[in-house]
């Protein structure tokens, strides 16, 4: 099963936004693994953002992802990363589609709500990154033959 990282970013927390997140991906049907609340030390938000080093955003994403505490997560189902994405949104708020998370909540860049991993490879190493294994919790639904085919 694809699992990808969720976190909910220091503006959704301040803006009270960690229950209205949470409710869309159960409502995707997506399977939640592991949730932690937690103030990100600058170690592993350089970790979790290597790959935009030297970018003229990069010292600001910096700042913003360990501006204040986060809500981490890793959310399970089929496709998932991509399914998560989609409700996501689009990096850019004003781009984002009608519906999505960032569409509905965010206007800026600099401050779209949520991380979401960028594909099935990503949301392994984030998962690894952020949670160790006895945090993740592997578990079933009785309603799961109803939202997974298989
Ligand atoms: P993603 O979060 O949709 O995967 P990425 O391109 O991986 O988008 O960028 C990571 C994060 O860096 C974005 O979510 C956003 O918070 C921030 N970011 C990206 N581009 C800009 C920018 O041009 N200005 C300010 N922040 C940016
Ligand atoms: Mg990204």
């Amino acid at each position: 099963m694809e699992r990808s990282l969720v976190l909910v970013k220091p503006d959704g927390v301040q803006r009270g936004l960690i229950g209205e997140v949470i409710a869309r991906f159960e409502r995707r049907g997506l399977r939640l693994v592991g949730a932690k609340f937690m103030q990100v030390s600058l170690d592993l938000a350089k970790a979790h953002y290597a790959e935009h080093e030297g970018k003229p955003f990069y010292d600001g994403l910096i700042a913003y992802i360990t501006s204040a505490p986060v809500m981490a997560m890793v959310w399970e189902g089929p496709n998932a990363v991509a399914a998560i994405r989609q409700t996501v949104g689009s990096t850019k708020p004003a781009e984002a589609a009608p519906g999505t998370i960032r569409h509905d909540f965010a206007l800026e860049v600099g401050r779209n709500l949520i991380h979401a991993s960028d594909k099935p490879e990503t949301g392994v190493r984030e998962v690894a990154l952020w949670f160790k294994a006895e945090e993740l919790v592997d578990w079933k639904r009785e309603v799961d033959r109803w939202v997974f085919e298989k």
